[in-house]
């Protein structure tokens, strides 16, 4: 394993347990050298996060509900206070939709769930990359990283208002990549194929997807939390230091398909 990520410091938001995203990208990161802090959502999953988080070089675990503002303020905070005023790589890894609109019809999404899904899956980005600015640029620079879903450039059945929210955080990764660029942070995100977490879980038909994925994807296999872990490596490293504004897909080749 190399040491890109040695003397670099990074938060991870959105680890719920050990089979998450956020974790095998955290995990890939420790593994390269860097030191971590860990952000987890309400008390419910809170031992699950602080077990995770000691098996790897961590300063910070510390609540945050990505809703408020009072609670990410607080987290950049304690942030710079445990990396010592600057941060290199923020992972941001978090979505959320009631798991009544992620079944049947999208037309029938009520105003409040529809903004609720938007704030906690797309404006968190914003929110959080504007509290990160500072702290990168006092590094000299930094790296952003985000997670989306093929659902948010095409109609999948069953993904629903979360398709519109990925949406808008794709766009929100190309402004925001622009507005820091000229700091010398990075905004990526990575568009991965289906992996069995908490949050495929509530996702009607997860298992058909997972099936027509095998079926079509040119590699005709299925991708597991690690591959992200190895592209997300890349994206956050020095080695992208000229990639922004970009989606990496990591789904065995399924998105180029027609068919
Ligand atoms: O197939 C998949 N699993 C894919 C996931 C394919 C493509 C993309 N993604 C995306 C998801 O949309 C999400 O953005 O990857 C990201 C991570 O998702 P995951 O690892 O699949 O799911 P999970 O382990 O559940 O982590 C998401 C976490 C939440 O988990 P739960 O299940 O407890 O809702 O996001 C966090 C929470 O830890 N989260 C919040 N964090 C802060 N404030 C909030 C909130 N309000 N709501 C959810």
């Amino acid at each position: 394993m190399s040491d890109r990520f040695a003397g670099k410091t990074g938060l991870v938001l959105g680890v719920a347990n050990r089979r998450s995203i956020a974790w095998a990208i955290a995990r890939r990161l420790a593994d390269e050298g860097a030191q971590l802090a860990f952000t987890y959502q309400g008390e419910r999953i809170e031992k699950s996060v602080r077990e995770l988080a000691e098996t790897v070089d961590t300063k910070l675990v510390t609540a945050c509900d990505v809703r408020s503002d009072d609670d990410v303020e607080r987290v950049f905070t304690e942030t710079s206070e445990a990396f010592g005023g600057g941060l290199d790589v923020l992972v941001h890894s978090v979505a959320f939709a009631a798991a009544e609109d992620l079944e049947g019809r999208f037309t029938d999404t009520p105003r409040d769930r529809f903004w609720m899904a938007v704030d906690i899956s797309a404006y968190s980005l914003v929110a959080c990359a504007r509290a990160a600015e500072p702290l990168m640029e006092s590094r000299g620079g930094g790296s952003i990283l985000t997670m989306t879903y093929l659902g948010g450039v095409r109609a999948v059945p069953h993904y629903n208002v979360m398709g519109v929210a990925k949406a808008t955080l794709d766009a929100s990764v190309r402004y925001l990549a622009w507005d820091l660029g000229g700091k010398g942070i990075t905004v990526n995100a990575i568009s991965a194929g289906p992996i069995r977490t908490l949050a495929a879980r509530s996702i009607a038909g997860f298992t058909t997807m997972e099936t027509m994925f095998e079926e079509r994807a040119p590699l005709h296999r299925s991708i597991d939390a690690t591959d992200v872990g190895g592209a997300a490596a890349y994206l956050l490293s020095e080695d992208a230091r000229n990639v922004t504004g970009t989606t990496l897909y990591v789904d065995a080749g399924y998105h180029a398909m027609g068919m």
